[in-house]
């Protein structure tokens, strides 16, 4: 039985005033929540985890160098001493605003994982590939490129995030989700076993909201969403979490 996550990604928003919708949801969870992890901005790490209780805290990025002349650069290591337990790699816009490439990605997914920190690794094909018919053979690529040998399911998490879908309120098919989603299960498998391959969490991600989450989340290999826009304010991001 694979883990359930609602995570949520505040990108570049949010000041210490934010702080107050995390506190906010945590008030909001279920009974019997699924794992939920909040992803602000790096200076708000360390406060987010004083208040954020049975919430889990993630970055969104960490350099793959354990130190070193890096000016304005986070460390794996000081993602970790803040609290957080997971840090999204990949991200599209990383990738698309800093040129990051899957060998770039692959060697933070290894500092993250040598810092003791779970990767959410984001993974996502462009709308230009999807219309050349490209989309399993950029995401296969893309899967076999960033994520290294040794993911496991308590250090890796995946999300596919269609980069057309991302802020922009348009959402795949069930069909479409499906059938990545299928693909990257069968990948993870054939490369790391079924036991191993069929544990890591697979999550979608771009334009999840309330009012889409619940049919999103039927699908058999969906365990969860990276929720953006709507995870910024907890009474969008509950009803979200409470959907799963
Ligand atoms: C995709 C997602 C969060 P949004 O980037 O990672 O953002 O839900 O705003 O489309």
């Amino acid at each position: 039985m694979r883990v359930k996550i609602a995570a949520g990604n505040w990108k570049m928003n949010g000041t210490a005033s934010a702080l107050a919708e995390l506190d906010a949801l945590r008030d909001m969870l279920p009974a019997q929540p699924p794992q939920v992890i909040i992803c602000p901005p790096a200076p708000l790490l360390h406060r987010a985890r004083e208040l954020s209780g049975p919430i889990l805290i993630g970055a969104q990025d960490c350099h793959a160098a354990p130190s070193g002349a890096h000016t304005g650069d986070v460390s794996a290591d000081m993602v970790a001493d803040s609290g957080a337990t997971h840090v999204i790699l990949g991200h599209s816009e990383r990738r698309a605003d800093h040129g990051e490439t899957d060998a770039d990605v692959n060697a933070k997914v290894r500092a993250a994982w040598s810092a003791g920190l779970a990767a959410i690794l984001c993974l996502g094909e462009s709308e230009a590939d999807r219309n050349a018919g490209k989309t399993l053979e950029v995401i296969g690529a893309q899967l076999a490129g960033s994520l290294p040998d040794g993911a496991t399911a308590e250090n890796t998490v995946i999300a596919y995030e269609p980069i057309w879908a991302i802020g922009t309120g348009n959402v795949p098919t069930q069909v479409q989700i499906v059938e990545v989603h299928d693909f990257l299960r069968t990948a993870l498998e054939d490369r790391f076993g079924p036991e191993v391959g069929g544990g890591i969490p697979l999550l979608y991600g771009g334009s999840v909201k309330a009012d889409n989450a619940a049919a999103i989340f039927e699908a058999e290999n969906v365990d969860g969403a990276l929720v953006g826009g709507a995870s910024l304010k907890a009474a969008d991001f509950a009803p979200i979490v409470a959907a799963l």
